[in-house]
């Protein structure tokens, strides 16, 4: 089972100046349990490289490193994932090529979205955006906690909500029916990343268990 609670997504354009490899073992000793390598603005071998760059410290904590868009980037360094938007490669192909073990995760921006999604045979989804946010220009409207509600009661695969999430906010998103939260500014452009990890974690632990 992977665990999805605090799922980080990188970001270059947001990391202060660090690189993005400090910034994920950073995450990773504070606690996060899952991390997505998002990269849209360099080559396939820079792409390759950070990913290659990643592996080690996430192997050795059991974290699984998973792709964004690209599934030839996440075959080629054996990454334990790929995450797939509404306008990536659909799941059937991508499940064609990868076959059963790779992880296929689906941004969904609606509850149509997800519904098909897990139909399909996605592995988790990501709900986008649960709030409004700047640091992805191109979203769709915010399903705001309603909408992960609603996802929740349609779909039983794991749900990670992302968007404008934060330590204000993430105990509402877990206990609006989320499985956890997936951050990027919170995390990436927090002074100090593994403190910030770790009280995320805290408050997403905490969230999880009042919900049992
Ligand atoms: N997909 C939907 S919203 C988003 C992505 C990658 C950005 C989330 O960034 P932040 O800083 O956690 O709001
Ligand atoms: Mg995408």
């Amino acid at each position: 089972m992977i665990d999805y609670s605090l799922y980080l997504v990188t970001d270059r354009s947001l990391s202060k100046g660090r690189s993005t490899a400090e910034i994920v073992a950073t995450a990773a000793a504070g606690g996060v349990t899952c991390v997505q390598l998002r990269e849209k603005s360099c080559g396939t071998r820079e792409f390759i490289d950070e990913a290659l760059a990643l592996r080690p410290l996430l192997r050795a904590r059991h974290i699984p490193l998973i792709i964004n868009d690209r599934l030839d980037v996440a075959l080629a360094v054996e990454a334990d994932g790929v995450h797939l938007g509404q306008s990536d490669m659909p799941i059937a192909m991508a499940r064609k090529i990868a076959g059963q073990e790779l992880i296929i995760g689906i941004s969904a921006e609606s509850t149509e979205d997800a519904l098909k999604a897990a139909q399909q045979g996605a592995d988790y989804i990501g709900i986008s955006p649960v709030f409004a946010t700047p640091t992805k220009t191109d979203t769709a409207l915010p399903l705001g906690l309603e909408g992960v509600r609603k996802i929740r009661e349609l779909v039983a695969i794991p749900l990670v909500g992302i968007g404008g999430i934060n330590q204000e906010n993430a105990a509402s998103v877990i206990a609006a029916g989320a499985d956890g939260v997936a951050v990027v500014s919170a995390i990436v452009s927090a002074d100090d990343p593994a403190e910030a990890s770790k009280k995320l974690k805290t408050i997403v632990e905490r969230a999880s268990l009042e919900k049992k």
